[in-house]
């Protein structure tokens, strides 16, 4: 009695191992047969009481041997069946077939205003300088002849580190300028781009943090008519060939005399429209020829040298060129916005 269980069940390992099932369908006649809920192995393990208790332990072993073949032989038709099955898909696959269309992005509208600002002026021999954006207030302000009671300095105005009244937030890239002063001697012809702070409540004309390119020119006999043609070469170059500007009389600490510069709409060709508030002019940047006391903090001899510098924000020049009304939708990164900006630079 006992023997013939043992050939049983070696009759069902025999059995698993030269059964050999060649579709989808017969390897799941043979998962049914051998591992389904009423599969053919596990009456075997119920057999185990008939057997005698010196052969029970061998008797167990071998049909959890048989179980085992069982899961491994389905194991193995099945991946050989998925592997067939993919390569039957590839067969298919056309290689000469053009790609799928890869999306590429596109640059931030700042990213292609300021490309564009830097292309410009490195074209009349201006170097891209850049810094830190933590500073310390000599550089941000004392350099700048921005006296300690300027309300720029204040709190109100300016983001300080936590518990330091020396550590900021660089609210102007001029401390860019300044380091470079500090570190090399005229003729220095640079724009400072990069990312500035300023405290102030987000509104749709006005964030906390933006971008700005200041430049700057220093060496023998620079005069406040070299700024004129360059600033004119740069408006001409951005807005369009017809592009006027007009300079009016301003007031910044760093320069002396100071101007605010204005471009000819070029939107509406100066006739009136809503970006030129029907003046025919939008302003696009501020001026002057560096102070002397700014040369003198920097250690350049202000007897020898003279110079012009600017600053500009790119977020404004962005709007206007794309004619965007808010902001805010420079820095939410939402795609709709962002892929509307495709272009070369
Ligand atoms: C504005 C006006 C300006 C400067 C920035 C500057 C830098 C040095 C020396 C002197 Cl190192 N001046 N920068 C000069 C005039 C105006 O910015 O409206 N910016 C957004």
């Amino acid at each position: 009695m006992a023997t013939e269980i043992f050939e049983k069940v070696q009759q069902v390992l025999e059995e698993i191992k030269v059964d050999s099932p060649q579709n989808p369908e017969e390897i799941e006649q043979f998962r049914i047969r051998y591992l389904g809920s009423k599969n053919i192995i596990k009456p075997l393990f119920g057999e185990i009481r008939n057997v005698p208790n010196e052969k029970k332990k061998e008797f167990g072993q071998l049909v959890n041997a048989v179980k085992q073949a069982a899961e491994q032989k389905f194991q193995q038709l099945k991946s050989a069946a998925e592997s067939a099955a993919d390569q039957a898909e590839g067969a298919d696959i056309d290689l000469t077939a053009p790609a799928e269309p890869v999306d590429l992005g596109s640059r931030h509208p700042i990213s292609i205003t300021l490309n564009r600002i830097i292309d410009i002026f490195s074209r009349i021999g201006f170097a891209v300088a850049e810094n830190r954006e933590i500073e310390d207030d000599w550089h941000n302000f004392t350099a700048m002849n921005t006296p300690e009671d300027h309300p720029a300095r204040d709190m109100q105005d300016t983001f300080y580190l936590k518990d330091s009244t020396k550590m900021l937030l660089r609210t102007h890239t001029s401390s860019v300028q300044a380091r470079t002063m500090t570190s090399q001697q005229p003729p220095i012809r640079i724009i400072a781009p990069g990312r500035v702070y300023r405290n102030e409540t987000i509104s749709a004309r006005s964030h906390c943090q933006f971008h700005q390119v200041e430049g700057l020119y220093i060496d023998e006999n620079v005069s406040f008519a070299d700024m004129k043609q360059t600033l004119l070469y740069f408006a001409q170059e951005m807005y369009g060939p017809e592009t006027k500007i007009r300079l009016r009389p301003s007031f910044f600490p760093f320069t002396e005399p100071s101007a605010e510069m204005d471009v000819s709409c070029f939107i509406c060709d100066a006739e009136g429209c809503s970006v030129c508030k029907y003046t025919g002019w939008v302003e696009i940047l501020g001026c002057g020829m560096v102070d002397p006391e700014v040369l003198k903090n920097c250690g350049i001899d202000h007897e020898k040298y003279t110079g012009f510098a600017w600053g500009m924000g790119i977020e404004r020049q962005a709007m206007m060129l794309y004619q965007i009304n808010d902001i805010r939708l420079l820095f939410e990164n939402d795609a709709r916005f962002l892929n509307q900006f495709k272009s070369a630079w």
